[in-house]
């Protein structure tokens, strides 16, 4: 059961390796709400709050130096506490709705498929940062590597640290996000990100409706 039950609001996420329109996407979710006569609050991770997005920066922006797949995963975590204790759930509780750039699904996917940490370290993590905290829905845009590589190729800046990966990387990441996605059938929905972007959001709409379904306006 997703913890917004237990409080009115709804949690969706949007997930999939970079490029793959989660950001095109979650803009058209919000206008599909709001004309339905709900306001979502659109938020991403990490980032969120000021020392989120903080931690983001350091994070991501290449430059910093070395930074090892523990303390990656740490910051992402870090960062994380501070949007759910913050924003995510005082929005839940208010009964919002909440849009949300990725979130834990993230960390599996890239610091547990992409680097390989221990799964047992991130479930571990997530038990602390966001007790009893799970997505009512979560989109995981699925997309080729090099189909998500030649839209963000187009879009005229640079790199940040973790979009300097190789290509095999980004592959481990999308296998992981499909794993869990298997194993998760009922919160977790796969869409065909390789569609035009009116279609995958077609797709998107059908799966936000039936969430929403109930919530009071
Ligand atoms: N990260 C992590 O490692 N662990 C964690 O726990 C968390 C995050 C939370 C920041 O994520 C990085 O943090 C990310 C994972 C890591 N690093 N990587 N790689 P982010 O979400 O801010 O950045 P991103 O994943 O790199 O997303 P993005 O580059 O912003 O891509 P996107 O949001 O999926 O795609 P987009 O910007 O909507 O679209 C990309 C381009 O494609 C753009 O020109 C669009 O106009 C075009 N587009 C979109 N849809 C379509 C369709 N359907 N057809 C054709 N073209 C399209």
């Amino acid at each position: 059961m997703g913890y917004a039950d237990a409080v009115r609001g709804r949690f969706i996420t949007f997930e999939g390796a970079e490029g793959v329109g989660k950001t095109t996407q979650i803009t058209r979710a919000a206008a599909h709400l709001r004309a339905r006569g709900i306001e979502p609050l659109v938020t991403r991770e990490p980032g969120g709050t000021p020392l989120a997005e903080k931690l983001r920066a350091l994070v991501l922006e290449p430059g910093q130096g070395a930074v090892g797949a523990t303390a990656e995963l740490l910051i992402m975590f870090a960062a994380r506490a501070s949007h759910v204790t913050d924003v995510i759930r005082p929005a839940l509780e208010a009964g919002r709705c909440v849009l949300c750039d990725r979130f834990t699904d993230a960390t599996e996917a890239y610091q547990g498929g992409g680097r390989g940490v221990e799964p047992d370290w991130i479930r571990a993590l997530a038990g602390i940062a966001h007790p009893g905290l799970l997505p009512d829905l979560t989109i995981v845009f699925d997309a080729p590597a090099e189909v998500a590589r030649a839209r963000i190729s187009t879009r005229g800046f640079g790199e940040d640290r973790i979009e300097a990966e190789d290509t095999a990387f980004f592959e481990r990441v999308r296998r992981a996000y499909l794993a869990i996605a298997a194993r998760e059938p009922k919160r977790v929905q796969v869409v065909d990100a390789t569609r035009p972007e009116a279609a995958v959001a077609a797709s998107v709409a059908v799966l936000l409706d039936a969430v929403v379904a109930g919530m009071d306006r």
